[in-house]
């Protein structure tokens, strides 16, 4: 079978083995006994993709490099290694289009940057629509991406079916398939190696990770913030970053100011492993559900969020039932498979499921959140533009629209078609 990994970055398998067992490497355990200095020119909280990237791009694009990225457990133990690793570009309005778009490029060129494989395979992402609405719809995202020069084609049910001949696409189904939207170059990035990859490029570069240290206020001083309280002891630094995920409304409390942000969990299961069955990544708005095969042979399936609130990474049984049904009327092969593990992670979800990522009203306070069910395809874009903010201390062109007060001024973009089906 012809492999899925990106050849062109397959010499980094070998740096990974070579460096695995070296000092600097992700391996070497100084790096997660880290004690932290006094001061630095930037705290970055939250050791997921986004505050990693973040550090990353203050290092690599501003020559910014005395930071500590503080993380309460270990480094990528939350959405980060929980996600199901789809990534694609292909939003309806202009201004997330183009962020997510910059991000998918920057996903192109990661593996080398870091010299570190993150395995980005571009499988193709579809995107099914079960009714004539549902499918105007679908159409009408396909054009609006091109509009924005961004790849995207709508196929019929039998173009769909060329694809994967094991989808069921009888007009008497559950779930009868109108048609569906192809970004080709969507695909899968391999969650763990995203995580490995920055923590080793920033341990590299001498920035400090400082893992099992809970931040548990904010020093905040004449509504102008600089320095965190920790279970290591209080840090300070010119600016603090906040890149918590479903964290976040605790930190806004910490600052004495609101997100309109709802937490949930976000749960995802696999399969027993399988031989090769399925290629693309396969989502529906409509059944709640979308599947796609890893490449060690699970079915990777996940549904929408859980609808109660909560902090907890753990979801009901329902909404696994349910998803997986209707996988299976989509795609009948699958019934014989047996489920091996489900897990959930902790989702900040904002009301119009598009990002927050800049200034907040407490000053050298700057917050990135809201991603919601669909952050970690941004996680090398969100790092880019939001060390632009941090660093310049006003947002780059491609996030001037996220900012928290779209809530008050109303400039809302509501992106919860092309969210996909967690929302
Ligand atoms: P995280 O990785 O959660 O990082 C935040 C970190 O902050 C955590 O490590 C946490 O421990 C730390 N933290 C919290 N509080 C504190 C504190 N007080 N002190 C110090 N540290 C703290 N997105 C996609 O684009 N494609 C997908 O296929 C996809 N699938 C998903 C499937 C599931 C099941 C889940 C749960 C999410 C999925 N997502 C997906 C969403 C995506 O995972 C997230 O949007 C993204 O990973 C968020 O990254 P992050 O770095 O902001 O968050
Ligand atoms: O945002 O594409 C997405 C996604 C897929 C699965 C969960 N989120």
């Amino acid at each position: 079978m012809k492999s899925r990994l990106n050849t062109n970055n397959t010499y980094s398998l070998f740096s990974i083995i070579k460096s695995g067992f070296k000092k600097n490497s992700v391996l070497d355990i100084s790096m997660s006994n880290k004690t932290p200095k006094k001061n630095y020119d930037v705290i970055v909280i939250g050791g997921g993709g986004h505050g990693m990237a973040t550090a990353y791009y203050l290092a690599k694009n501003h020559g910014i490099t005395n930071i500590a990225v503080v993380e309460k457990g270990l480094i990528g133990r939350g959405n980060t290694g929980r996600n199901t690793q789809v990534v694609r570009s292909n939003y309806l309005w202009t201004e997330s289009s183009l962020l997510y778009e910059h991000s998918l490029k920057l996903w192109n060129n990661l593996s080398q940057d870091l010299n570190f494989n993150v395995m980005y395979t571009k499988r193709g992402v579809f995107s099914l629509a079960h009714s004539y609405q549902e499918a105007r719809d679908v159409a009408r995202r396909v054009t609006a991406n091109k509009l924005n020069g961004i790849d995207s084609l709508y196929l019929t049910p039998k173009e769909i079916k060329e694809y994967m001949p094991i989808i069921n696409i009888s007009p008497t189904a559950r779930y009868p398939i109108f048609g569906a939207s192809l970004q080709k170059r969507g695909g899968t990035v391999h969650h763990d190696a995203v995580a490995w990859g920055f923590a080793r490029r920033l341990n590299q570069i001498g920035i400090d990770i400082v893992q099992n240290c809970e931040v548990r206020n904010l020093i905040i001083k004449n509504n102008i913030v600089n320095g965190i309280s920790t279970d290591k002891g209080d840090i300070f630094a010119n600016k603090i970053a906040v890149a918590v995920a479903g964290s976040s409304t605790r930190f806004a409390e910490m600052g004495n100011f609101k997100l309109p942000i709802e937490s949930h969990p976000l749960q995802a299961w696999v399969s027993e492993p399988i031989k090769p069955i399925l290629n693309p990544v396969v989502m529906s708005n409509a059944v709640h559900a979308y599947v796609s095969q890893a490449e060690k042979g699970e079915l990777v399936i996940g549904a929408g969020i859980d609808k109660y609130i909560g902090y907890s990474q753990r979801g009901s049984f329902n909404v696994i039932e349910n998803a997986t049904s209707a996988i299976i009327e989509l795609f009948p092969a699958f019934s014989k498979v047996k489920l091996l593990r489900t897990w959930a992670g902790l989702v900040d979800v904002s009301p119009d499921a598009c990002p927050i990522i800049g200034n907040t009203p407490v000053k050298n306070l700057y917050i990135n959140c809201g991603w919601g069910t669909g952050g970690f395809k941004a996680t090398p874009g969100s790092g880019y533009v939001f060390a632009h903010t941090i660093a310049n201390d006003k947002p780059h062109i491609l996030n001037e629209a996220f900012s928290l007060d779209r809530f008050a001024s109303g400039k809302l973009i509501d992106e919860h078609g092309a969210a996909g089906v967690a929302h």
